[in-house]
């Protein structure tokens, strides 16, 4: 057993939640996720209200725990897609890229817990006021849109300005990382990049391959100068980008030249040319495996981690 407060919150076996990963996170990956005891999240992405409430479904039919959705704030579907998710009694949703704000008491009559991805301390506070149940702590180790704390400064900072559970996110892949989390305050972790190499995520196999073979410098910030700073993993579409910025591109031309990159790299396997969204811990994560050994080895790695300190440390 392995459990905090975030199981009793989420109705889950361990606290461990999976990163709703757009053109990643399918309803195959988030089920599961699911049925290996943690929480699987179906990622919304860009896409249609049709489309996740089809995953939603698939989800359903493959495992009667209890699961999430992630919602990207900045896709224009996000009003149809909150629809689908209280039509569907979806238990959990996360939010990420912007303030969720103005769903929060919609969601909540129709009994979805609401837990938004943060990376500041401001933004907590206000979303605790509003009544969200819990929240993510992203730092920017994490893959994707990142903001400007790393973890470990970020998730003890918010964990001492809210009294809901935080849940830290960032640099995670491994019961070493789980257990440190828990010692900064978070009653849990969300892993995305571990997940995303999982055997049931249908990422392209060259993804994969690309976060196997990549060492612990290999991921770049790009889009600083957008406002939207993305984290992914150094190929030739980020330094095309890197190149860009540096000539003074405008926003417009580097949005468009970065459309379309996402789904380029992760559904139709273009490493080169397309945006391949993982966190630093890449270069630490090395082979697939299903999602239940995943989360079987983060629970006996954070046992196992808890056993070696009460020996390392005298008191
Ligand atoms: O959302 C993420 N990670 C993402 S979203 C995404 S989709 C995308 N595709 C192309 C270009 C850009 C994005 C890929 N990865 N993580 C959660 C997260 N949210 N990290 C940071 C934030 C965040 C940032 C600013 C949340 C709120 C915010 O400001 C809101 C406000 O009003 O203060």
């Amino acid at each position: 057993m392995f459990k905090t407060v975030l199981c009793d919150l989420l109705n889950i076996e361990y606290p461990i939640m999976q990163g709703g990963m757009a053109w990643v996170a399918t309803g195959e990956l988030a089920a599961a996720v699911s049925q290996a005891g943690g929480l699987g999240i179906i990622g919304a992405g860009h896409a249609p209200a049709e489309w996740v409430q089809g995953e939603i479904r698939k989800v359903k039919s493959l495992t009667s725990k209890p699961f999430g959705v992630n919602v990207m704030l900045m896709s224009p579907f996000v009003d149809a897609i909150m629809s689908v998710i209280m039509a569907e009694k979806v238990p959990v949703i996360t939010t990420g890229a912007g303030n969720p704000g103005k769903y929060i008491g919609a969601l909540k009559e129709a009994g979805t817990k609401i837990i938004p991805v943060v990376a500041s301390v401001a933004l907590a506070k206000r979303l605790e006021k509003q009544g969200v149940d819990a929240v993510v702590a992203e730092g920017g180790e994490s893959g994707g849109h990142v903001g400007e704390l790393a973890t470990m400064p970020l998730v003890p900072q918010v964990v001492d300005a809210v009294e809901i559970p935080v849940i830290a996110a960032g640099g995670v892949a491994d019961g070493r990382g789980l257990l440190a989390a828990l010692a900064l305050g978070a009653v849990g972790v969300q892993m995305g990049t571990r997940f995303m190499c999982a055997t049931e995520s249908t990422v392209s196999p060259m993804v994969k391959t690309a976060i196997f073979k990549a060492k612990d410098r290999d991921t770049v910030i790009t889009g600083r100068s957008t406002g939207h700073p993305v984290r992914c993993l150094d190929n030739k579409f980020a330094r095309e980008l890197a190149a860009m910025e540096k000539e003074g591109a405008s926003i417009e031309e580097l949005e468009k030249f970065g459309m379309g990159k996402l789904r380029l790299a992760m559904v139709e396997g273009d490493i080169a040319h397309g945006s391949i969204m993982a966190g630093q811990i890449s270069g630490w994560v090395s082979r697939e495996e299903p999602a239940e050994a995943i989360v079987k080895h983060i629970i006996t790695g954070a046992q196992e981690a808890l056993e070696n300190l009460k020996v390392r440390i005298r008191m």
